[in-house]
């Protein structure tokens, strides 16, 4: 098991009152705290080695593409990727998911052809599909979803066909917390022909990921979720698939020769990183991955489990709670009080030192399904302790107080 008390003092901003009360952070859906580690290599690169890369013939250049590179090994190794020349850096997820909706989609797909997209997914795994099935015709298909928030597999069978080119599914998702087998979902699609993407923005933080297990075609996630700096996201992808598709962005960095009748790609994975790319967030994700390579994913994940238990345990026992989703869920609880709107139980626990999410986290047909305009989301990572869950509690109960209902 991990101790987090003592992971904490890794994350110095953790370290500081809100509103007279120490700070409860408990957002980290959203993005994470970051580690003393990542926090030093980001300085240290500026300090003594920043440089653009694959470009400079001196010994800072140097340096800095070296480690830039460093960070795509660790980023393969993390995810199992069979290869760095399948490693894409992006901004962010979202990023790294419309690279896959223009690069591969928008030119392939057709009238007549489908893409089947789980309606519990976040924005950013949804309308990517909904702008290119608009632009090629082709039409989105949807999964369905058991009463507790699990994606119905036992009719797959009858949603994916030979006419469906495309599954997007989470991995984990951002709201109800569900895991979803990916693996099952790739075997159908692999008999129907479907390439498969996976979001994986709420997993890879908190579980150990291996996409050749998962077996899916491509895999997004963002570095800003597991403790790295914003801005710098990771695409994987079959390398057969990244071979056959063309660039996303033009510009420097991304081609081997330029004329002005026309140019030829770099091999990859540089055809799809035009431009000067984020180094510093780069090389910070490296740090990150270091971070969490050293607790052990697994370790990451049994403890979420049991803390995201342990809180739905104790947020069951307060009256007029509503919990969303299924029981084996990620590290987080999304839940609504009765009567408090959800902004205003996230203002009042504030006033409390307690940060939370509220609102309808960028997955609004969620928000539909559940029937319910926004919700709360309390979210775990390896610093979150039960300590944290009995202030937000507290917390709860104030709230619930506050607004005039006895706790
Ligand atoms: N996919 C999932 C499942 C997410 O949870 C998020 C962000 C994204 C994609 C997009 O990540 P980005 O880094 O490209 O923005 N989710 C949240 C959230 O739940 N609250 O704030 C951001």
């Amino acid at each position: 098991m991990i101790d987090a008390r003592a992971l904490r003092k890794d994350f110095p901003v953790l370290d500081q009152r809100v509103n007279g009360r120490p700070l409860v952070y408990l957002d980290s859906a959203a993005t994470a705290q970051k580690p003393r580690p990542v926090i030093d290599a980001v300085r240290r690169f500026f300090e003594e080695d920043n440089a653009n890369v694959h470009r400079a013939i001196h010994a800072l250049g140097e340096r800095a593409t070296a480690k830039y590179e460093e960070a795509r090994r660790k980023v393969a190794r993390f995810i199992n990727a069979p290869s760095e020349r399948t490693i894409i850096f992006t901004k962010n997820a979202t990023e790294s998911i419309n690279l896959v909706a223009y690069s591969w989609a928008r030119a392939r797909l057709k009238p007549g052809d489908e893409i089947l997209v789980s309606p519990i997914e976040h924005h950013s795994n949804l309308v990517p599909w909904q702008l290119a099935a608009r632009a090629t015709g082709a039409t989105l298909r949807f999964f369905d979803v058991t009463e507790d928030g699990q994606l119905r597999l036992d009719n797959l069978d009858s949603l994916i066909s030979e006419r469906t080119r495309l599954v997007a599914v989470t991995h984990v998702s951002n709201v109800l917390g569900t895991i979803v087998p990916v693996a099952s979902i790739v075997a159908a699609a692999r008999r129907a022909g479907a390439v498969v993407l996976v979001d994986g923005a709420q997993s890879v933080p908190h579980m150990p990921v291996d996409v050749q297990a998962l077996g899916c075609d491509f895999f997004a996630f963002s570095g800003h979720k597991m403790g790295a700096p914003t801005g710098i996201g990771v695409l994987y992808g079959r390398e057969e698939l990244l071979e056959a598709m063309d660039p996303f962005l033009g510009g420097g960095d991304m081609i081997s020769s330029v004329r002005l009748s026309g140019s030829e790609w770099a091999e990859l994975p540089y055809k799809f990183e035009a431009g000067t790319p984020p180094i510093a967030e780069a090389i910070g994700l490296g740090a990150a991955i270091d971070y969490l390579t050293a607790i052990g994913m697994d370790r990451v994940h049994a403890y979420e489990r049991r803390l995201t238990a342990y809180a739905r345990e104790r947020l069951e026992q307060l009256p007029g709670i509503t919990i969303y989703g299924p029981k084996e869920r990620g590290g987080l609880l999304t839940f609504n009080v009765d009567e408090i709107h959800p902004h205003d139980l996230a203002t009042v626990l504030d006033q409390h030192g307690i940060a939370i999410r509220a609102g309808h986290h960028c997955a609004q047909p969620v928000m539909e399904w559940l029937g319910v305009p926004a919700t709360a989301r309390a979210s775990f990572w390896v610093y979150n302790t039960e300590d944290d869950v009995e202030r937000l509690v507290e917390g709860l109960r104030a709230a619930k107080e506050f607004f005039g209902y006895v706790a």
